[in-house]
């Protein structure tokens, strides 16, 4: 068993090195083979000169620079997968939105599961803006207005379709590429799951705050906003059909 972790990254550099850290701890304490893969789309932060450093002394760390392609978090993901050698895949935020310690359950569920997904909407997931101290940010509620359709429409047993948080088999991807942007990569990548009666399950997880920079998703309530909102309507109507 191993896994090759994928961490997608535009302007991470205030907690990129913690991150992989911590990642790389949980894989050495239980001696499981893994790789850290970071596939940035040409940061200015100064990530790329982070994750270079770190190649010296992590010898599980791979560095993919995007350059001259255009900012794309699918065909970034897609990137990694293309790279990694080990037969689990797992893709997360590399601004710790995604805590880490959820790779240990990972571990534990990936014999008897194809796909398990870090879910916002089930039941006992926590969000991090229970905390009166936090801010919701602004795109929440039409991402769980979303969710809410997505699930009408498509399948009862799937409560997050734009996670973003995933450990994967690898296998999925030989005849399968991510495709889309941010969030709706996800939805039909799930899609193709169920089609194709992979073992799906979502774990309920608590999500928190980004450790330090801004989100590249969070669009103000403008134009973009309503575009946005039209190309993921688009998304769900097209998927809906794609289900039969
Ligand atoms: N390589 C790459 N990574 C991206 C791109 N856009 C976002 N990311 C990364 O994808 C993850 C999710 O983005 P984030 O800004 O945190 O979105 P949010 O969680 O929805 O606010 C983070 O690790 C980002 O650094 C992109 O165009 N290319
Ligand atoms: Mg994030």
């Amino acid at each position: 068993m191993g896994f090759s972790v994928i961490l997608p990254t535009l302007n991470e550099n205030g907690h990129i090195e913690d991150l992989i850290n911590n990642i790389s701890n949980i894989f050495e304490n239980k001696q499981i083979d893994y790789e850290i893969i970071v596939v940035d789309d040409n940061s200015l932060d100064g990530t790329i000169e982070t994750i270079k450093n770190m190649l010296k002394r992590n010898l599980n760390l791979k560095l993919i620079v995007r350059e001259n392609k255009n900012k794309n978090l699918a065909e970034s993901l897609n990137d990694g997968i293309k790279k990694s050698v080990f037969d689990n895949l797992v893709w997360m935020d590399a601004d710790f939105q995604h805590p880490p310690k959820y790779i240990e359950k990972f571990i534990k569920m990936s014999d008897t599961n194809d796909a398990i997904i870090c879910s916002r909407f089930l039941n006992n997931s926590e969000r991090y803006f229970n905390n009166p101290e936090l801010n919701k940010d602004i795109n929440e509620n039409q991402s769980y207005f979303y969710n809410k359709l997505c699930k009408l429409f498509l399948y009862k047993d799937i409560t997050d379709y734009t996670s973003g948080f995933i450990s994967i088999k690898k296998k999925v991807f030989k005849n399968y590429k991510l495709k889309g942007f941010y969030g709706n990569y996800f939805l039909d990548l799930i899609l193709y799951l169920k089609k194709n009666n992979y073992k799906v399950i979502e774990i309920p997880f608590k999500d928190e705050t980004r450790a330090s920079g801004y989100s590249k998703t969070v669009v103000n309530f403008n134009l973009k906003y309503i575009y946005t909102c039209i190309r993921y309507s688009l998304t769900l109507f097209i998927s809906f059909f794609k289900k039969f």
